[in-house]
């Protein structure tokens, strides 16, 4: 293939004017419709939402630089405070003085669409418009054809084709980045000197300020020549080393490397809309009868309806993730997803009162299985701390405990977590709608930082049907590949989904409802102690202890004779001998209701 005849393709997309995403690439021009093709899906299925804008520029590049990819090593930081030390020591070391000034100038660079280029001695700042700064582009990695288009942006691999070209520019010495992605805690220094040092933590996660410094060396008339080398002069770098995986995040890196070699097998799947008014000659709608109902198919043949993309951003927006997907029940969920991320190889630390549905999943997942002390934290840490050993790990807790509506010490579980390099997951079934101010679950209720991976279904609070997984892109993207009940079951019917999305609507719209909930609890719980029955609960759920297991359903049966509904729990949903009445408040309950059934309950335990 001749050098005359590669093509640049930039694409850039904007929703309502604000930039949603952007990708470039520089290939035959072969390649360029089926580019130019992956890249607009790239910007409509983006998760900050769909573009009413797509630009895609092809241009033909006459004048293309080849050059090696710098090398790549790892620095291992536990915190953003030591990431930012090391960082400028970095700076030192490529020979640039007055390292911990210009680290100090990272508030400046947050909101930028480029970089700061500063002289390296005297720091002042060389680039013409400050607010934007300096993009460089019209670059590519020479094997990205290979490794095909990620759907989702891969961090690493563009950031070592930028620092590998900005390092090439004359008169530049070294280079500073750190993310603006709230949950991208690597950073990097580079400079011809050693090359491209990865910094495991240089942020705290949740983070969204982020920047990039270049720092130039030389004549001030040189300034210009560099910028539109940096701006304009076209180069493919070779021989991007693969990214060792690097304990401070590897277990995303873990993820990210199957599915690269999904991609690379030509094996990548992704879920995509079935068009209106298309022949669809794909369903198992053998006889017509679906219309408007069922939805013909499995997420990734013909069952994924515009109902499903849009409550999956409703979902992901309400709870605050990059992204989400949605199962056809919360049991799938859990099992689809702990079966997924863990396998043989892996390890689960399960808390010992969680759900059944977790429990089967942890079985059918293959992976070795600790279960730990009900809500102990300490417990949990010992248990991680001696499972450095597996490829992977998860902890998973329920948010809400069904059977005796306590909760985990959230907070303190994903801090652990992140500690350990272990996925975090919490099952929310009985925390939306319930848990928080405004329903929003667990982590609007302690306000602290989402677990990695996020459960929850609409069939409980939301008074729908169906389950769903909060979690970043990456981790969604791997679901779609990688879980079996995901991909091998009849997606939800999108009249389904349609009124999940109209449930999380109308709990957005009366958050009253939930503060009326939480007046009913309290009420039960005080008319229940006017009567000498003592109970707890942080949720909606209201144990009353029986213990024996013959008296509880006896209890439960003379409560029915009266019209009351409270089912008796018994082993093995329960240990032996704890069997309880199991009651759940709705904020439907009137205080009379609940007061008759307070009496009723204390005549019928005793
Ligand atoms: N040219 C110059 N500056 C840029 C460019 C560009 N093409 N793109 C982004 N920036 C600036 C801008 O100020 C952003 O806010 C900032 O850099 C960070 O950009 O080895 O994700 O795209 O795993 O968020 C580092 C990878 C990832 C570490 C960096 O940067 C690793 C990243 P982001
Ligand atoms: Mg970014």
């Amino acid at each position: 293939m001749s050098e005359k005849s590669l093509y640049s393709i930039k694409m850039r997309a904007s929703s309502h004017g604000a930039h949603t995403s952007g990708a470039e690439k520089i290939v035959p021009p072969s390649a360029v419709a089926s580019t130019a093709a992956r890249l607009a899906a790239r910007a409509l299925s983006h998760p900050k939402g769909t573009p009413d804008f797509i630009n895609i520029k092809v241009e033909s590049q006459h004048d293309i630089m080849r050059i090696r990819s710098l090398d790549v090593s790892t620095v291992e930081t536990a915190s953003a405070d030591e990431g930012r030390a090391r960082a400028a020591e970095l700076l030192a070391a490529a020979g640039v003085g007055r390292a911990d000034e210009i680290m100090a100038l990272f508030p400046q660079t947050y909101g930028m669409r480029g970089a700061m280029l500063l002289d390296a001695d005297t720091l002042e700042r060389l680039e013409p418009d400050r607010e934007r700064g300096v993009r460089a582009t019209y670059m590519d990695d020479a094997e990205s054809a290979a490794k095909g288009t990620a759907s989702a942006k891969n961090h690493y691999a563009e950031a070592i084709v930028l620092a590998t070209k900005v390092q090439h520019a004359p008169g530049i010495v070294a280079e500073v980045c750190v993310s603006d992605d709230p949950d991208y805690v690597t950073g990097y220094v580079a400079s011809r000197r050693f090359g491209y040092r990865r910094i495991t933590r240089v942020k705290e996660p949740g983070d969204p300020n982020g920047g990039r410094i270049f720092l130039y060396r030389g004549p001030r008339e040189g300034v210009a020549d560099t910028i539109r080398f940096l701006e304009r002069q076209c180069v493919i770098v070779e021989g991007v080393p693969a990214l060792a995986p690097a304990s401070g995040e590897s277990r995303f890196d873990s993820l990210r490397a199957d599915l690269d070699a999904a991609r690379s097998a030509g094996l990548s799947r992704a879920c995509r809309v079935t068009p209106a008014g298309a022949s669809v000659l794909s369903s198992n709608d053998y006889l017509g009868f679906a219309e408007g109902f069922g939805s013909t198919g499995s997420r990734l043949t013909t069952g994924t309806h515009l109902e499903h993309v849009a409550l999956e951003r409703h979902v992901a927006a309400f709870k605050g993730s990059e992204a989400a997907l949605v199962y056809s029940t919360g049991y799938m969920a859990n099992v689809g997803v702990i079966s997924a991320i863990a396998g043989r190889g892996d390890v689960i630390l399960s808390d010992e009162l969680n759900h059944a549905s977790i429990i089967d999943g942890c079985r059918l997942s293959g992976a070795d299985v600790v279960i730990y002390r009900h809500c102990d934290m300490d417990d949990l840490e010992r248990k991680l701390a001696s499972c450095r050993a597996y490829r992977r790990r998860l902890a998973v807790t329920d948010a809400v405990f069904s059977m005796d509506g306590d909760i985990p010490d959230l907070p303190r579980f994903v801090e652990i977590c992140r500690r350990h390099d272990a996925f975090s997951m919490t099952d929310e079934a009985h925390a939306t709608g319930v848990m928080g101010a405004k329903g929003h679950g667990l982590c609007e209720h302690f306000g602290c930082a989402l677990p990695d991976i996020l459960v929850g279904t609409f069939s409980k609070a939301l008074g729908a049907e169906g389950g769903f997984v909060c979690a970043s892109s990456l981790v969604v993207e791997y679901l779609v590949n990688k879980s079996r009940p995901f991909i091998f079951s009849t997606a939800m019917s999108p009249r389904q989904a349609a009124a999940a999305d109209a449930a999380l609507t109308r709990l957005e719209g009366e958050p009253q409802t939930v503060e009326a909930l939480r007046r009913n609890v309290g009420l039960f719980i005080a008319e229940l102690a006017k009567l000498g029955i003592e109970v707890r609960t942080s949720s909606a759920i209201v144990p009353i202890a029986v213990g024996d297991e013959g008296r509880a359903v006896a209890a439960a049966e003379r409560l029915r004779e009266r019209g009351i509904v409270i089912h008796a729990i018994r082993y093995p949903t329960v240990p032996r001998g704890s069997a309880r009445l199991r009651v759940a408040i709705s904020a439907g309950h009137t205080a009379d209701e609940l007061r008759r059934a307070a009496e009723a309950i204390a005549d019928c335990v005793r």
